[in-house]
């Protein structure tokens, strides 16, 4: 008999997804059940989403004891698991976590960021606002580029108490330095404005790699914090895995690329703002200490 896909309906769509794919692949059970937990499920999420019967939690080595055949089995009220509860610790908030990708590794964060932080960003900024820079990859230093057509400033390091702690809130949440962090960029794009897709590691084969390499090495992971969301588009794109991500206050999207190539499926986007205004930070991760 085949096996039909069973999974629970609370699953996120891309982990059914996967999970659909995977199993078309020829994947056993096990296997996935064990790839959702090294993906950061627990084992009773993982239980819950793949709907594992007793005999294949037994089988997994997920504590189930088995009754004697004799016995009859009941069926049973089953509390549902929101695995929208996921959350992540950031030290001094725990942040809900809206979805969770692998290839590339992703994840949607609500509110990282309260409504009055994100608005004393905006108004800190605010004055220090000008048209957004590229990186030049044949200089390593930086360019005005028809891509990128947002205004934005850097914020210094810990440059006041509420920049700090968000710095420690991310490093946090990352699991990563807050050294290894570039300074916080904030980008305003008006009404028209954009950032066509593009990678955010620098280039292996680009003459100015070197150069920028020399503060800090590659950049390894991306957090995008979306402080204004517009009345319309604004949406973070990812072509290669047909991704968008919709901006709304407060929320974050985060990725990794462990090698500077086009494998890593970090192709990504900001779509050109239709209505109103959108209002990011960006904090670009490093390989080691950026000074
Ligand atoms: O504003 C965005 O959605 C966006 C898209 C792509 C931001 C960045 N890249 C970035 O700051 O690197
Ligand atoms: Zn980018």
């Amino acid at each position: 008999m085949s096996r039909k896909a069973q999974f629970d309906p609370a699953t996120p769509p891309d982990v059914q997804t996967w999970l659909v794919s995977q199993t078309a692949a020829g994947c056993s059970r096990q296997a996935l059940f064990g790839a959702l937990c090294e993906a950061g499920w627990t084992p009773a999420q993982a239980c819950l989403m793949m709907r594992l019967s007793s005999h294949e939690k037994n089988a997994f080595g997920v504590a189930d004891a088995m009754p004697h055949p004799s016995i009859t089995q009941s069926s049973v009220p089953q509390p549902q698991l929101m695995l929208e509860s996921v959350r992540v610790d950031g030290g001094d908030r725990q942040v809900p976590v809206l979805q969770m990708r692998t290839a590339p590794d992703l994840m949607e964060f609500e509110g990282l960021l309260s409504d009055a932080e994100c608005e004393a960003l905006i108004q800190a900024a605010q004055p220090r606002l000008s048209r957004s820079l590229t990186v030049d990859v044949q200089t390593g230093g930086h360019e005005i580029h028809p891509d990128r057509s947002s205004q934005g400033m850097f914020f210094e390091r810990a440059e006041t108490p509420l920049i700090a702690a968000i710095e420690t809130r991310i490093a946090k949440l990352l699991q990563w330095p807050a050294a290894h962090g570039e300074n916080l960029q904030i980008l305003r794009y008006p009404p028209g404005a954009q950032y066509l897709p593009h990678y955010d590691y620098f280039g292996p084969d680009q003459p100015g790699t070197a150069e920028l390499l020399k503060r800090g090495g590659q950049r390894v992971a991306t957090l995008i914090i979306y402080l204004c969301e517009p009345e319309g588009g604004g949406a973070t794109v990812f072509p290669d895995i047909d991704l968008s991500i919709a901006p709304k206050r407060g929320n974050a999207v985060f990725f990794s690329y462990a090698a500077p190539d086009a494998s890593s499926l970090t192709l990504h986007g900001g779509a050109p703002v239709i209505a109103g205004e959108k209002w990011i930070a960006t904090k670009w991760l490093r390989q080691s200490v950026f000074d």
